[in-house]
């Protein structure tokens, strides 16, 4: 095998695609062309919830400058931008009058991609909930599946025939778990009843959506999972215990739904009581056939027992690897196993894609450039390990690096740098920072 400092596009297989994401809230700037009010808008206007109050009003302000994004990314000599759509901007109320401009501009979007040679990949849903919605229970409503449904279907007539794959939900765990039981991500509720309800809604929304795209004819469909490398922080058999609790909640729940149509016990033991009644004649629909798997990997998390903590009982611990800006450890043998283990237990020979992995740090312009060398070197390792799984005989088709710009990273406002193109948010001047230039050599056709 390849050393990982001489690693080159021509160490992967064929058609292996190269590409970048971001999402739209994250990059747009939501207060353009006439985008609805959504649940991130209020949740970051909620004192304490989001670092100094930020939103993504402005961003990285996408909406106007996809081209100039976009001669970026084909310069890298990427083959796919990953983009979501956004379901405030396309039906500002969440149903019903649909805002053209909006999608006017997912069609400028679509068509900008493909002239420059490259893929377009969607996310139907990356988080901006219309508020309208939020009102209304949001994810926590069962209406919620066919409210998904119908906006899904107002994209896929405008763009549709365009697209290369399509993923109907960002990472489900974050839609539920941690927007409803942790309460860090909007709409930031800490309720169990309410989580474990959106944990089966949004799985239903899922299922909704491939329903009505298949409808539609479509084969390209998929949804994008997060996964950690879970481990127990000692031998403690409370701690395997705990580790298990929370595997089964991160790891196990929704694609163990999907692949397998049923729930972990583990995580049943906490949740039951919570579901919704009758909860098991809809995991028949839950688990109907998709057409890939995207693959959201950054780290490792060491789990304790906790005690003093209702179910699930669990703590993270501290680990002794290297860390991120976000406090992840840097784990790229975890990446290795989840694919062997999505394959060997979950997917077999599905196609699957790293829909996201990447690394923020608290990057600087100096001298015009950007020096990231935990990156270049984050980038690598992952790389090696997709190529170990693949030669392990993993289905991996395809690779997208977290994020293309520095963006909104959520609650942590614009301080978090994921982007292998820096962002000045005061000027918005883009700058392409050495992982970038790293992964332009990498990319480039011999
Ligand atoms: O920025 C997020 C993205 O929106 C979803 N996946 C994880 C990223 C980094 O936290």
């Amino acid at each position: 095998m390849t050393s990982i400092a001489s690693l080159t596009r021509n160490d992967f297989p064929d058609g292996f695609l190269f590409g970048a994401a971001t999402a739209a809230y994250q990059v747009e700037g939501h207060k353009f062309g006439g985008a609805g009010s959504c649940h991130w808008d209020t949740f970051a206007a909620t004192p304490g919830n989001v670092l100094r109050a930020e939103d993504g009003a402005l961003a990285c302000d996408q909406y106007h400058r996809y081209e100039e994004d976009l001669d970026i990314l084909k310069a890298g000599n990427f083959d796919a931008y990953r983009f979501s759509t956004s379901w405030a901007r396309v039906i500002p109320e969440g149903r019903g009058a649909v805002n053209r401009e909006g999608l006017d501009y997912y069609d400028r979007l679509t068509d900008a991609i493909l002239e420059r040679g490259m893929e377009p990949h969607v996310t139907l849903y990356h988080w901006e909930l219309p508020s309208a919605l939020s009102d209304l229970g949001g994810w926590t409503n069962p209406s919620i599946a066919r409210w998904f449904g119908d906006f899904v279907e107002v994209i896929d007539d405008r763009i549709g025939d365009r697209v290369a794959s399509y993923a109907t939900i960002n990472e489900p765990w974050c839609v539920s778990y941690l927007s409803h039981l942790l309460g860090h991500h909007a709409p930031g509720l800490r309720n169990i009843r309410a989580a474990a309800r959106s944990m089966h809604y949004v799985l239903k929304a899922h299922a909704e959506a491939v329903a009505r795209l298949r409808g539609h004819g479509r084969n390209n469909l998929g949804i994008v999972l997060n996964f950690e490398h879970t481990q127990p922080a000692t031998d403690d058999p409370r701690d395997i215990r705990a580790a298990a609790t929370q595997d089964a909640t991160h790891n196990r729940w929704f694609i163990e739904a999907i692949a397998k149509g049923r729930y972990p016990t583990e995580a049943l033991e906490g949740l039951e009581p919570y579901l919704p009644r009758d909860w098991q004649e809809d995991l028949k629909a839950i688990s109907r056939p998709i057409d890939w798997l995207g693959i959201n990997y950054y780290t490792r998390n060491l789990v304790a027992h906790d005690a003093e903590s209702p179910w699930p009982s669990t703590a993270p611990a501290a680990g002794h690897l290297a860390t991120t800006q976000m406090g992840w450890e840097i784990c790229p043998e975890g990446l290795e196993a989840l694919l062997l283990r999505l394959k060997e237990s979950y997917v077999g020979d599905l196609p699957m894609m790293v829909t996201e992995n990447g690394m923020a740090w608290d990057d600087h312009v100096r001298n015009g450039v950007v020096n990231d060398p935990e990156r270049c070197g984050f980038i690598r390792d992952h790389m090696a390990a997709m190529q170990r799984a693949i030669a392990a005989g993993v289905n991996l088709k395809g690779f997208f690096y977290w994020s293309l710009l520095d963006n909104y990273e959520w609650a942590f406002g614009y301080e978090r740098r994921f982007g292998i193109v820096h962002v000045d948010f005061e000027t918005l001047k883009r700058t392409p920072k050495a992982s970038y230039h790293m992964l332009k050599a990498l990319l480039e056709r011999t």
